[in-house]
C-alpha cells in the first residue's frame, strides 16, 4: 500500500491540475459553481481538516486523487467542490452547500460520476429540504416550479437511501453533449436561486435545522458506491472516517 497525503496550499480555480483532465462537463461545471460562489456570496476559508486538503491513495486498484475546495459564508457553514479522479477512467464532482442550522435552507448537493472515454453516466442536483416535515421553503417550491421545462432522455431511479432529495431533485444519464449542456443550465439554474434566496434569508434559533442535516448526512453516507471507490484506495477506515468528517459531517 502506498498512501500520500499531501496538503497544497489553497488552489485558485484556474491553476488546479486534476480538473484540466477531466470530462469536459466536470470542468464546466466546476467553474460554474465556483462563479456562482463568487458572484453571490460572502466567502471567507474554510479550515480543511489536516492531510485532506489534497489527497492520493492506492490500495487494490488504480490511483486516487482527490482536490477538495472549500469556504464558508455568512449563510453556509461549509461550500464544498470536490473532484476526483481514478486512474485514467473515472472522473467525479461532488458538491455539497451546507447551510449554518439556524438558517432554514436546504442543502444543495450535487454529484457529477463518468469517464472521458465512457461519459457521464450520472448528473445529479437537488436542493434537499431540511426542515422536520421534509418540505422546500415556499419561496423556493415557487422559483423551481417557474424554470422552463427540460427533457432528458434518460432519468434514473433514486436509490432507496434517497429519500432525502426533493421533488425538483434531477438524476440523469445525459445522452448527447446537448443533454449535458442542459444539464449545466439547470444547474446555473438551482445555484442562483438558492444563492439569492441564501441572501435573503434570517437567522432563527441555533441548532433549529441540525436534526435535518443529520439525517441528510446519515443517508447520503450510506451511498455504497461512493464508498467502494474510497475503500479500494484508502480502505475502510480511512473511508468511514473521509464520509463521516470530510463529505457528510454535521
Ligand atoms: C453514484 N457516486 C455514484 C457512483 C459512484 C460515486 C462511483 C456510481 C455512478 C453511477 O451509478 O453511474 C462515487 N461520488 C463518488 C465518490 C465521491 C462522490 C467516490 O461524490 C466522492 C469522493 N452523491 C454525492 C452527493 C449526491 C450524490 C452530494 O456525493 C447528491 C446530491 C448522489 N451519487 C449520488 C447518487 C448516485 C451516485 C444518487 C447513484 C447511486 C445509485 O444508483 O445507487
Amino acid at each position: 500500500m502506498t498512501e500520500i497525503n499531501v496538503d497544497l496550499p489553497k488552489t485558485s480555480s484556474n491553476n488546479s491540475s486534476l480538473r484540466s483532465h477531466q470530462h469536459p462537463l466536470i470542468q464546466k461545471m466546476a467553474e460554474a459553481i465556483e462563479a456562482s460562489w463568487h458572484k453571490y456570496l460572502d466567502l471567507s476559508p474554510y479550515h480543511i481538516p489536516e492531510g485532506l486538503g489534497y489527497v492520493e491513495g492506492k490500495l487494490e486498484g488504480e490511483r486516487l486523487v482527490i482536490e477538495n475546495v472549500c469556504y464558508q459564508t455568512p449563510q453556509f457553514r461549509k461550500l464544498h467542490l470536490e473532484l476526483a479522479q481514478v486512474g485514467n477512467n473515472l472522473d467525479i464532482l461532488h458538491c455539497v452547500m451546507f447551510p449554518r442550522p439556524e438558517y432554514g435552507l436546504p442543502i444543495l448537493g450535487a454529484d457529477l460520476v463518468g469517464s472521458k472515454k465512457g461519459g457521464i453516466s450520472a448528473a445529479i442536483i437537488d436542493l434537499s429540504p431540511v426542515n422536520l416535515d421534509r418540505t422546500l421553503p415556499a419561496a423556493y417550491t415557487q422559483e423551481l416550479q417557474e424554470l422552463p421545462p427540460h427533457s432528458f432522455s434518460q432519468v434514473r431511479d433514486i436509490p432507496d437511501w434517497g429519500d432525502i432529495f426533493s421533488p425538483f431533485c434531477l438524476f440523469i444519464r445525459p445522452g448527447s453533449p446537448a443533454e449535458e449542456e442542459q444539464f449545466l443550465a439547470r444547474v446555473n439554474q438551482y445555484l442562483a436561486i438558492h444563492c439569492t434566496q441564501a441572501n435573503q434569508s434570517q437567522p432563527e434559533a441555533e441548532g433549529t435545522y441540525l436534526p435535518g442535516q443529520q439525517y441528510y448526512c446519515h443517508k447520503q453516507q450510506q451511498n455504497d458506491k461512493t464508498r467502494r471507490v474510497l475503500e479500494k484506495a484508502f480502505g475502510q477506515e480511512w473511508a468511514e472516517n473521509y464520509m463521516t468528517q470530510m463529505l457528510f459531517d454535521v
